[in-house]
């Protein structure tokens, strides 16, 4: 029997059973009859969450770029593998073959040897949704080098911090960006964030608005000539399955992004396998999942799933609402595309606009619904359904990380009966467990508790770059010997789950996690802030908006408190980014805080939220009395 595509709800049931029982003859099945491996493995997994350690496949020798691209030379060459989308919609979208794709990775991956980027080297890249990005994406990986791709809405800071963490070598950018009727000036932002970085030895600068930009002589190379003189073939670089293959940087409750290590054979088995089922993907279908490849989204279900699978996947460069909010639904229709992969935050925005756009469009070619990045409520999800899928396309809400490389927690599309608001059933091979606050898993159905995995998948996150012990520390020591996820779920009298939101100090805003530490961390860097704490409030189209409380250094402060407050967002944007701007800031007298001076964020959190009544027992405090000065002057 096959379990490469699951068609029913029974045989789900079946594979699942087959996956926790057997998961090591279940994996080396699925490796071995769907994969290029250069040499098979010795040992399908070894594995020690109280270390931590994971490993898959080992012994194994591959290139991703090799199943992403070579093998699909002869069956599919002519096939479109990147449909790339521009930003203005009179600008023709581009069609990129697997031949064309596979001799552009080649060209850049010369390129990158050319400049002295070796196996192991780190490379940063900080490019908008150009095909540059994925191309430059696998150019690292045929020649073995770990990328780091940074969202290009970060700011200089931020993106200093990544560079510096990971020692990264090169920087690969643009002149700048379009972002609807806006460009962003993102070789800018790259020399600002180079003066901190020393480390960095050598900047390709694709063009794509043609601006002036300054090119530091030695150091900034214009990528297109490199490409031009580039030789076409190059040889992959023989990896062994547990070789690092990117660092994808997310927040952290605490200060430092933690740079997220994937490796390469479990991760490309892992994200191929995911997007076959959870999308239903058949040969011909055109498949558009709208995130940015600086996320993890990206990563795996615009480039390494859909590609290992020989598909066709579109990259869209531009916004939902420009040049109006009909825009998605435009490219369904000019493209035909049959599965449609979104975030909460963006059908919320959607819908606002009522049924004008959705109606003025031929949505008939979708087959599939996806949603990712954070709970979705019940209105978002009917809408979605009825307007979108219009009641025939199967929603897939589905609840993964970064940590986790792939869809944990997912229907199968003409398989599970979906449920508003729910994840669903777990996916093959992931065994998941809800825990109490005494470190007891909850058993049995309507319960809910933390959410956990007691058993490696191939796609897990190995190690944070440079940083074991807070790998460790993060995931796998509140709950012995179990990835502990930082989320919390229910699970209901048939066992579907419904994720229920971060359980720690990460904000989610339109589908961004924001740690609250590095926002404070910049709030307090303002001449009259004594300090801050951050919470999450809810918001009809963010999810989540950002609701700061603010004590300052001296209470008569006689200055404009508007001012005061544009200051402090201006800081925000200058050193995490906009997304991170506070919609509320309130001046307090004072922070609740516990006796050993931590600041109780949990009460703050239910002020933003309008449940004052859910307080609990304030009278612990070291200092009770700020909670109802706080109360008395809410915004
Ligand atoms: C893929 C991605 C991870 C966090 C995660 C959750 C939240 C993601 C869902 C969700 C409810 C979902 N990676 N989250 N998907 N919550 N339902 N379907 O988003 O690292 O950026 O974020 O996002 O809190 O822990 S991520």
């Amino acid at each position: 029997m096959s379990n490469y595509h699951i068609k029913q709800f029974e045989e789900y049931f079946q594979v699942y059973k087959k996956s926790i029982n057997q998961p090591e003859q279940f994996w080396e099945e699925i490796a071995e009859e769907h994969f290029y491996w250069r040499k098979k493995w010795d040992k399908v997994l070894s594995w020690d969450f109280r270390k931590p350690e994971v490993k898959w496949f080992e012994g194994a020798q591959l290139n991703i770029t090799e199943n992403c691209l070579d093998r699909h030379l002869r069956t599919r060459g002519e096939k479109t593998a990147i449909l790339f989308e521009p930003n203005n919609p009179e600008e023709k979208a581009e069609h990129i073959s697997y031949k064309q794709l596979h001799e552009r990775v080649c060209k850049f991956a010369n390129v990158l040897k050319e400049k002295g980027i070796n196996k192991g080297d780190r490379v940063c890249i900080y490019l908008p949704m150009i095909p540059e990005l994925a191309v430059s994406v696998l150019a690292c990986a045929r020649i073995g080098a770990i990328h780091s791709v940074v969202f290009a809405g970060f700011s200089s800071t931020a993106l200093s911090t990544r560079i510096n963490d990971c020692d990264a070598k090169m920087v690969i950018t643009s002149d700048g960006s379009y972002r609807g009727a806006k460009t962003l000036d993102l070789k800018g932002i790259v020399d600002e964030a180079l003066e901190n970085c020393d480390g960095v030895a050598s900047v390709l600068v694709a063009k794509r608005i043609n601006s002036e930009v300054f090119m530091k002589a030695g150091r900034d190379y214009w990528l297109q000539p490199l490409l031009d003189e580039a030789y076409q073939d190059c040889n992959a670089e023989i990896m062994n399955a547990e070789d690092p293959l990117f660092i994808l940087y997310t927040s952290g409750s605490t200060g430092m992004p933690k740079g997220m290590m994937h490796t390469t054979a479990g991760y490309m088995v892992y994200t191929a396998y995911t997007f076959k089922n959870v999308f239903d993907y058949r040969e011909d279908d055109v498949y558009w999942c709208t995130a940015d490849i600086g996320w993890i989204t990206g990563h795996s279900y615009i480039v390494y799933g859909p590609l290992a699978n020989g598909a066709t996947t579109v990259m869209f460069e531009g916004v939902p609402s420009y040049p109006d909010f009909g825009r998605f639904w435009e490219i369904v229709e000019k493209h035909k595309i049959t599965q449609f992969y979104t975030a909460p935050t963006a059908i919320r925005a959607l819908a606002k606009q009522g049924t004008e756009f959705v109606d003025t469009y031929d949505l008939s070619s979708l087959k599939v619904l996806g949603t990712v990045g954070e709970p979705i409520n019940e209105e978002a999800w009917h809408w979605y359904n009825d307007n979108v899928g219009k009641k025939k396309s199967p929603i897939v809400d589905t609840w993964w990380q970064t940590e986790t490389g792939g869809i944990m927690i997912t229907p199968i599309p003409f398989s599970t009966p979906t449920k508003p608001t729910y994840a669903t059933l777990p996916f093959i091979g992931i065994q998941p467990a809800l825990m109490d606050d005494d470190g007891q898993e909850i058993k049995g159905n309507q319960v809910d508790g933390r959410l956990c995995i007691k058993f490696p998948w191939p796609s897990i996150a190995r190690t944070i770059w440079g940083n074991h012990q807070r790998y460790k520390d993060t995931y796998f020591s509140a709950f012995d010997n179990m990835y502990f996820t930082g989320d919390g779920a229910l699970r209901d009298e048939v066992g579907y789950y419904r994720i229920t939101g971060r359980v720690d100090d990460v904000i989610i805003v339109s589908g961004h996690n924001l740690g609250t530490a590095p926002i404070e961390d910049a709030i307090n860097e303002h001449q009259a802030v004594a300090e801050s704490a951050i919470v999450g409030f809810p918001h009809d189209v963010k999810g989540n908006a950002m609701y700061g409380y603010i004590t300052l250094k001296d209470a008569g402060e006689t200055r404009d408190h508007d001012n005061v407050r544009k200051e402090i967002n201006q800081l925000i944007t200058d050193r995490i980014g906009p997304i991170a701007k506070l919609d509320k800031i309130q001046f307090t007298d004072g922070l609740p805080k516990t006796r050993s001076g931590k600041i109780m964020r949990r009460i703050l959190r239910k002020i933003a939220c309008n449940e004052t009544d859910q307080l609990g027992d304030t009278s612990t405090l070291l200092n009770p009395e700020v909670v109802q000065s706080i109360i008395d002057h809410k915004l």
